[in-house]
C-alpha cells in the first residue's frame, strides 16, 4: 500500500499544522512556506485524487467545496480577493500528489508561487 500523503497525516493530526477550518470533506491549514500575507491549502479529507484534473472528472461538487471554501477563508482572513493556484504535475511545481488548492491574499499578494 502506498504511503499516506503529507496531507493525510495532517489530517490524522500525526503532523502539527495550523488548521483553519474543517468541514466532514474538505480542511484548511497554513501553508509552511507562505507566499502571500495569507497562504493556505485547502484540501480534500480523501487523497484519491491527485490533481484537479482528477478531482473535477471525479468529484466536481467537491471542487466546488473547494473553491467555496476559499472564498470563504478570503472573506474571513482578508479582504475577499484572493488567488487560487492548483499546480498541476512535476513540472509545473506540484510536489504533494494529493490535490490541493493554495488561497493566497491579502496586500502584495499578487505575483510570487513560482
Ligand atoms: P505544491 O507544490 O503545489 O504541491 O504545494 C505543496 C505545498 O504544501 C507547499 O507550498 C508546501 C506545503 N507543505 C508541504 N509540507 C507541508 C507540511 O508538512 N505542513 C504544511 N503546513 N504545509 C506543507
Amino acid at each position: 500500500m502506498a504511503e499516506p500523503s503529507i496531507f493525510t497525516r495532517i489530517i490524522a493530526r500525526e503532523i502539527p499544522a495550523t488548521i483553519v477550518l474543517e468541514t466532514d470533506r474538505v480542511i484548511a491549514f497554513n501553508d509552511i512556506a507562505p507566499q502571500a500575507p495569507v497562504h493556505f491549502i485547502v484540501t480534500p479529507k480523501t487523497e484519491q485524487y491527485r490533481d484537479v484534473v482528477e478531482l473535477a472528472a471525479g468529484d466536481p461538487g467537491l471542487l466546488a467545496e473547494l473553491v467555496a471554501t476559499a472564498r470563504r477563508l478570503a472573506d474571513e482572513h482578508a479582504n475577499g480577493d484572493f488567488r487560487l493556484v492548483f499546480n498541476t504535475g512535476a513540472d509545473a511545481g506540484q510536489t504533494v500528489f494529493h490535490v490541493h488548492a493554495h488561497v493566497l491574499a491579502g496586500s502584495g499578494s499578487a505575483g510570487g508561487l513560482g
